[in-house]
């Protein structure tokens, strides 16, 4: 089966430093609170009930969930940690991110499977370029591979986080993964924001997105890329994605610009920004189409880095709210892009 060996293929391309199943430390045992959050427990098992998953499954699931120990920030002491934690700008962020070691990597993986990704491009939409690159940016490439027992993480923000209601209903949309894919409760790994499989989606965005990219009858955003990657490219699809527009460019703006104007609540055509005295990076003209209504971001203030964004940039970032996300995922598919791979 050519689908089975291109995953196997990857497979083998991918880092091998994978973290292993959760250890006894990040789960806690023997305090105050694990009585609270085991009565908490039975409200959300009482709740799951009633909205019909199996309560067998729920029995043996519900045995094994335990509280997660959430990690704190590191607090700063001396000069050493200050310099460690200094804000970064696009400018450090992205040469750490898109490492030249990584664009080859990505690259040859493109020429590689051009064939598979352009199909799987073509089956949803989107230049496969930006498929490969989004998977390149929430997987490191493969090797960041989730490795926390997902309903004990959500269901523990669930009761701590600062967002309790949304872990909530991630944490019955994971236990609906569960029992439709019927998986184990080990099977079942997330980030520790509860993100789960190599793109970490949101367990609801598994729900309504996620697709059998390898063609094996299995949704496997854990341990298939194309799998993962299929199911970021429907969730994207679905979200609006236009495969006959790109991102974005780099752009200069003047020194009088009216900085309000840099805001995705701000939308022009290319004249209109021109005649702001925009221009491209390379200081030519922007171009002259008036058909697409464009946005002037500055994630980094007006000293940084400036960029005019198209309706795709806004879909990336439906996939995770973050400029530097997006930024990351655009500037890596240019390097896919450019130079041309046959
Ligand atoms: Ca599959």
């Amino acid at each position: 089966m050519v689908l089975k060996k291109l995953s196997l293929s990857w497979v083998s391309l991918l880092v091998t430093s994978l973290l292993l199943m959760p250890t006894v430390s990040v789960l806690a045992s023997d305090n105050q609170s694990v009585t609270n959050f085991n009565d908490f427990l039975s409200q959300l098992e009482q709740e799951a009930k009633t909205l019909g998953i199996n309560e067998s499954i729920l029995a043996s699931t519900f045995s094994q969930i335990k509280l997660f120990k959430q990690s704190t920030p590191p607090r700063v002491h001396d000069k050493n940690t200050q310099v460690a934690t200094r804000p970064q700008t696009l400018e450090t962020y992205l040469p750490e991110i898109i490492t030249e070691a990584n664009v080859i990597t990505v690259r040859a993986m493109y020429k590689e499977h051009k064939t598979e990704l352009d199909a799987l491009g073509d089956k949803y939409g989107i230049q496969p370029r930006f498929i490969l690159a989004l998977w390149g940016i929430e997987s490191n490439f493969g090797a960041q591979r989730v490795s926390y027992p997902a309903l004990s993480v959500i269901a523990s923000l669930a009761y701590q986080g600062d967002q309790a209601d949304f872990y909530r209903a991630e944490f019955f949309a994971a236990l609906k993964i569960l029992a439709q894919e019927q998986l184990e409760y080990r099977d079942l790994r997330a980030s520790r924001t509860g993100g789960i499989g190599q793109t970490q989606m949101k367990p609801s965005q598994y729900l309504a997105h996620a697709q059998d990219g390898n063609g094996d009858g299995n949704k496997d955003v854990w341990n298939s890329s194309f799998d993962a990657m299929a199911s970021a490219a429907a969730f994207l699809q679905h979200s609006g994605w236009k495969i006959k527009e790109t991102w974005g460019r780099q752009v200069r703006t003047p020194e009088n610009l009216d900085i309000s104007l840099a805001s995705l609540s701000v939308k022009k055509t290319f004249p209109q920004w021109s005649a702001l005295g925009l221009t491209r990076f390379d200081g030519s003209k922007l171009p002259n189409r008036s058909d697409m209504q464009v946005s002037l971001i500055m994630p980094d203030g007006a000293s940084g880095r400036k960029y005019l964004v198209y309706d795709n940039y806004r879909t990336l970032l439906a996939w995770k709210s973050s400029d530097y996300f997006a930024i990351s995922v655009t500037n890596l598919s240019e390097r896919i892009k450019y130079p041309q791979i046959d």
